[in-house]
């Protein structure tokens, strides 16, 4: 779909570790520029991020990072509704309704949930498999016309359509059809210690992403030793798919042309395009982390924040639950 204008949009992001340069150039960045002019809601899917292993001690810890992030990288609470999806309830009141009418069929083929139960194995949980259904009903007590996602979210999204249209024709017309919105700019970075798997959060490399909060030395430690290629092409068509990413890095961060950088990096050694790398990178991300740093060391005011989401989330959410409800039958 297009550019969302005028449009209820929503999307969401696991507390599941460091934010980093991946979830910025393809998520985040265009989250900020949606807020200028949609109706957003960007919440912190808790609920979510508790379908693998995680620390409970530290997980209220992961919440105010991720929140203290959103806010420093230009989400602004006054145009956005910020909250935690754990914080309003109507999200697992839904997404039981909406798993009585999800076929079991249609969840077996989602590859996220193959990838992840390959990674766990027998510990794999019942929430696990039904993520999906719980990010249906995300979606869907919004009216969201549009969900902002990478590309391998795309299956979830048309999910959570063919969940709505089931229940539309099953009850009564409640729910808004979302659409997946795939930003065309929108990079989709590598890790860079094996450029055949995604930046991630939950790698255990810590090598292989570039945290937003990093500092500067770490940044450019972690780009100087990022795996390459032998021969040093710099061609986002011809090199290979370590030097691709980095490229891709160099053109997000950058903004320039990929001829431009191309040009400028052609007969360069791999040190001379990695330090370049590094200024790049380290100049994009030093406001943030030191923004980040502010907001984090004040709890209270983040906790406000979330408060003050969730009241707005939970002022749309509990009507559209209360009309599927009766729609479906139930005293309300
Ligand atoms: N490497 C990436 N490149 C571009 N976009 C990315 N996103 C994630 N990784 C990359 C986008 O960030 C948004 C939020 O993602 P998420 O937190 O919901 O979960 P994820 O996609 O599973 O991200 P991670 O870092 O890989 O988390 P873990 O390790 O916990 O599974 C999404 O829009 C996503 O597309």
């Amino acid at each position: 779909m297009d550019t969302p204008s005028g449009k209820t949009v929503l999307s969401g992001i696991q507390p599941s570790g460091s934010l980093h340069l991946g979830n910025y150039l393809g998520a985040l960045k265009q989250w900020v520029e949606l807020q200028e002019s949609n109706t957003v809601y960007y919440c912190i899917v808790d609920l979510h991020a508790i379908t693998v292993p995680y620390e409970p001690t530290e997980y209220q810890s992961r919440v105010l990072d991720a929140t203290a992030g959103l806010l420093a990288v230009g989400i602004d609470p006054e145009r956005s509704t910020l909250f935690a999806q754990s914080q309003v309830p109507a999200h697992t009141e839904l997404n039981w309704l909406l798993s009585t009418t999800t076929p079991l069929g249609e969840l077996e083929r989602m590859t996220q949930f193959k990838d992840k139960q390959a990674k766990q194995r027998e510990k794999s949980s019942l929430g696990l498999f039904a993520y999906p259904v719980l990010q249906a009903a995300d979606i869907l007590l919004y009216q969201a016309h549009a969900v902002p996602v990478g590309e391998d979210q795309v299956q979830h999204i048309e999910l959570a359509r063919d969940i709505a249209k089931r229940f539309n024709n099953r009850y009564a017309k409640i729910f808004t059809l979302p659409e997946a919105y795939v930003p065309k700019g929108a990079a989709r970075i590598k890790s860079l210690t094996d450029p055949t798997k995604k930046m991630s959060k939950s790698d255990e490399s810590e090598k292989s992403y570039i945290a937003l909060m990093d500092e500067p030395e770490v940044i450019r430690k972690k780009i100087m030793s990022a795996v390459t290629e032998t021969e040093p092409v710099f061609s986002f068509t011809d090199s290979g798919p370590a030097v691709q990413n980095l490229l891709q890095i160099f053109a997000a961060v950058s903004g320039e042309t990929h001829e431009a950088i191309e040009k400028q990096f052609a007969g360069s050694a791999y040190k001379t395009f990695k330090e370049a790398l590094a200024d790049v990178v380290i100049a994009q991300l030093t406001p943030i982390r030191e923004r980040y740093q502010e907001l984090r060391a004040d709890e209270n005011k983040l906790k406000e924040v979330l408060a003050t989401g969730r009241e707005q989330a939970a002022a749309i959410a509990n009507p559209t639950l209360a009309a599927a409800k009766e729609a479906m039958g139930f005293l309300v």
